[in-house]
């Protein structure tokens, strides 16, 4: 495996490469033109800029998180030809510049969904949460209000300003659609794509669900073992993987986390690594990557990703913000480099144990 961390860009990003570079075994970021909107094409100047800023720093683009996909394509929506296109396109760009991992997600209007941003826990550290509860009390178009208080003046992905405008509109394109739909728009997606995949040995890899069902009625699918596994078998290229992010799975306390990544071998292209605290049914909060702090086993985790011969990037996920930090929620460069230590020793313990460096 390779440890990279998330980077958004010099305009966005608190973190630095330098600091980035800093982190003992970070060799590479995962990173994105977060000023491009979904459904317009990455040019390969603004790649190539992107690539030589990282490159100059010492590191290198390991792997794009995300290039966002239109919600025509996933409604069905009218342009959704068009978008695919464009997509298809930006895909080209990216593997003409050597680039080959793409972490993308198929979920509807919102990306990932809390309820709050800054949770105090007892050590005073802040950590992002979720309460069922507090979702059920709001309407769709609160949810924007209900948490910009706690984003620090930054831009968090999937919650964009300009998209919660239109909100209302979104939930009018997604009138009718349903699982089953969902899961055929993706097929339609993933199919027109595929070639240029293939072409350019480009690896897609979906994000699961975050949570890990739906919110505000809206239809979501990758949630679960048997949902995961009916898209690696519905389009059965290697080309169509998975990043296995555990804070997303792990949402819902039923997904056996390591269980679930031995299911899925050879088709991991990219695994995000972090740990919560689940207090009740439909209600969790984030916690430091060790696994005493949180609900699941991180060592099992690491070991089902090393017994599986898992070979991609990894990053550190969400983190606590820490001895006084402003950043993006979850994106704060202190835990999430104390959380890329910490799975670099449980790598090292498990490849010394099986008599490997
Ligand atoms: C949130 C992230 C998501 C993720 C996208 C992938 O912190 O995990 O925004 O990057 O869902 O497209």
């Amino acid at each position: 495996m390779e440890m990279t961390l998330r980077w958004y860009g010099s305009a966005f990003d608190t973190v630095t490469l330098e600091q980035i570079r800093q982190i003992p075994g970070v060799t590479g970021v995962i990173t994105t033109l977060y000023d491009v909107p979904a459904g317009q094409v990455w040019t390969r100047e603004r790649i190539r800029q992107m690539k030589e800023e990282v490159e100059a720093a010492g590191l290198h683009v390991a792997g794009i998180e995300s290039v966002n996909v239109h919600d025509d394509i996933k409604a069905a929506g009218p342009n959704r030809d068009l978008y695919i296109e464009n997509y298809i396109e930006t895909l080209k760009n990216l593997g003409e510049e050597d680039i080959h991992l793409v972490c993308y997600n198929f979920m509807p209007v919102f990306d990932w969904t809390r309820t709050e941003l800054a949770r105090k826990r007892a050590d005073g550290s802040t950590v992002l949460a979720y309460h069922q509860a507090d979702v059920d009390a709001l309407k769709p178009e609160e949810m924007f209000s209900s948490i910009s208080g706690d984003m620090n003046g930054t831009v968090m992905p999937g919650w964009e300003p300009e998209r919660m405008e239109k909100i209302k509109e979104l939930f009018q394109l997604y009138k009718g659609v349903d699982e089953e739909a969902l899961f055929e728009n993706l097929k339609y997606f993933l199919e027109k794509i595929m070639p240029v995949c293939r072409k350019y040995d480009i690896y897609m890899a979906i994000h699961p669900d975050d949570p890990a069902w739906s919110v505000f009625g809206l239809p979501r699918i990758m949630t679960d073992q048997e949902n995961a596994l009916r898209l690696l078998k519905m389009v059965d290229d290697p080309h169509n993987g998975i990043t296995f992010c555990t804070g997303s799975f792990g949402t819902n306390p039923k997904n056996d986390l390591p269980a679930m990544i031995r299911s899925m071998s050879g088709r991991i292209h990219f695994a995000h690594v972090r740990n919560l605290r689940h207090n009740a049914p439909g209600d969790f909060e984030e916690a430091a990557h060790l696994s005493s702090d949180g609900s699941f086993d991180m060592y099992e985790i690491m070991k089902a990703l090393y017994d599986i011969g898992f070979d991609g990037p990894i990053r550190p996920d969400h983190g606590r913000m820490i001895w006084g930090e402003k950043a993006m929620p979850g994106y704060g460069l202190y835990d999430r480099a104390l959380g890329a230590a910490y799975l670099n020793g449980l790598w090292e313990a498990i490849c010394k144990s099986h008599g490997k460096d």
